[in-house]
């Protein structure tokens, strides 16, 4: 019998890219949506609009972190073997502007996911998808998964206490409960509001014409990107493990966003010092620091590694956005 994940956030960018490594590898797929979720524009349409996949092989439930009769709904009907919980309000930016509701949806979406998961008479497996945020301002670096939480933002503080919980629900409850700390992962598919996806679509906007200037905040702050087909990869071997742990996935290598302006420009025959400009309306009242990741557990126990160079991700996002 194939094999049962079911995934919350399946819409995003990351959901996507797992539905098809799942779907790949014959499992039945349920995804969890929001009533609000647009299908027809969501990056699952290809899928969604495959009659040999869609109530097939792929389901969609309609449920909310928020109401938990119906996730307790979908978790019974559907009895799967592995959950991926990757549902969240995910911009730290806009964490500042809405710190509540990112908190409700982000810490305690994930802590009643857990209770329910632990009523189950056999709870599946869970991966949840931490974040580097937890790490904010690190006393170390590269970070691993013994290096405090320190978080900066909203966002991080909210991704901190679902992390602990998924630590505690494990040690406490022996749930097979494993948090990936993700660093950040792009790819064509990426939202438009955050920095890579925005740098490589103005690059090829402007190379057609259709665009003038770049609008950007702070150009200096560093991030370890890799790419999410890797890092969705990561998530489904941490539960294929005999035990469960935490995981860093990361590439280890710090770039600029500097360093993203001038990869995409370059890919598009441009000079980005006659279109980039700083605007203070994207800077961030306060930057994480050193954000950068050890995988080594992850190399070690699962085999992993963050197969795409940043060059290559950046290059390849811009030339994406010509073509589309
Ligand atoms: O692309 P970003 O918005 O990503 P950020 O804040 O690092 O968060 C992403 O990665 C985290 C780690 O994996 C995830 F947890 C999180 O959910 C999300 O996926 O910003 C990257 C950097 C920041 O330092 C930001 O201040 O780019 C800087 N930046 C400079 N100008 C900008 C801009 N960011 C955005 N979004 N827009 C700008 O105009």
């Amino acid at each position: 019998m194939a094999r049962k994940a079911l995934v919350t956030g399946i819409t995003g960018q990351d959901g996507s890219y797992l539905t098809e490594l799942l779907l790949g590898k014959a499992y039945e797929v349920h995804g969890v949506v929001r009533r609000t979720s647009s299908l027809e524009r969501s990056r699952l349409q290809p899928l969604y609009a495959d009659p040999t996949t869609y109530g097939k092989r792929l389901f969609l439930h309609y449920a909310d972190l928020d109401d938990p009769t119906t996730l307790r709904r979908v978790l019974m009907k559907v009895a799967p073997d592995e959950v991926y919980h990757l549902a969240g309000q995910s911009h730290v930016g806009l964490s500042f502007e809405i710190p509540e509701s990112t908190c409700e949806m982000t810490a305690m979406g994930t802590l009643r996911l857990l209770e329910m998961l632990r009523d189950l008479p056999t709870p599946p497996r869970l991966f949840h998808a931490a974040s580097s945020e937890i790490f904010g301002r690190p006393a170390n670096a590269p970070q691993n998964e013994e290096t405090p939480f320190n978080p900066v933002n909203p966002y991080g503080a909210a991704k901190a206490f679902a992390a602990q919980m998924v630590r505690i629900y494990r040690e406490a409850h022996r749930l097979f409960a494993v948090n990936g700390i993700l660093y950040n992962h792009e790819s064509p598919r990426r939202g438009e509001n955050f920095v890579t996806r925005k740098i490589c679509r103005a690059a090829a906007a402007i190379r057609r014409g259709t665009q003038s200037e770049l609008l950007l905040g702070d150009t200096s702050a560093r991030r370890d990107w890799g790419h999410t087909q890797d890092y969705v990869l990561g998530m489904w071997l941490s539960l294929q493990h005999e035990t469960a742990q935490d995981y860093v996935f990361a590439s280890g290598v710090l770039h600029s966003v500097q360093d993203v302006v001038e990869t995409a420009f370059q890919a598009v025959d441009l000079d980005w010092r006659a279109h980039v400009r700083q605007d203070a309306r994207f800077m961030r009242p306060a930057e994480p620091l050193q954000l950068v990741g050890d995988p080594s557990r992850a190399r070690r126990v699962l085999g992993w590694t963050a197969s795409t160079s940043f060059e290559d991700l950046i290059r390849g996002m811009t030339l994406a956005e010509l073509e589309g």
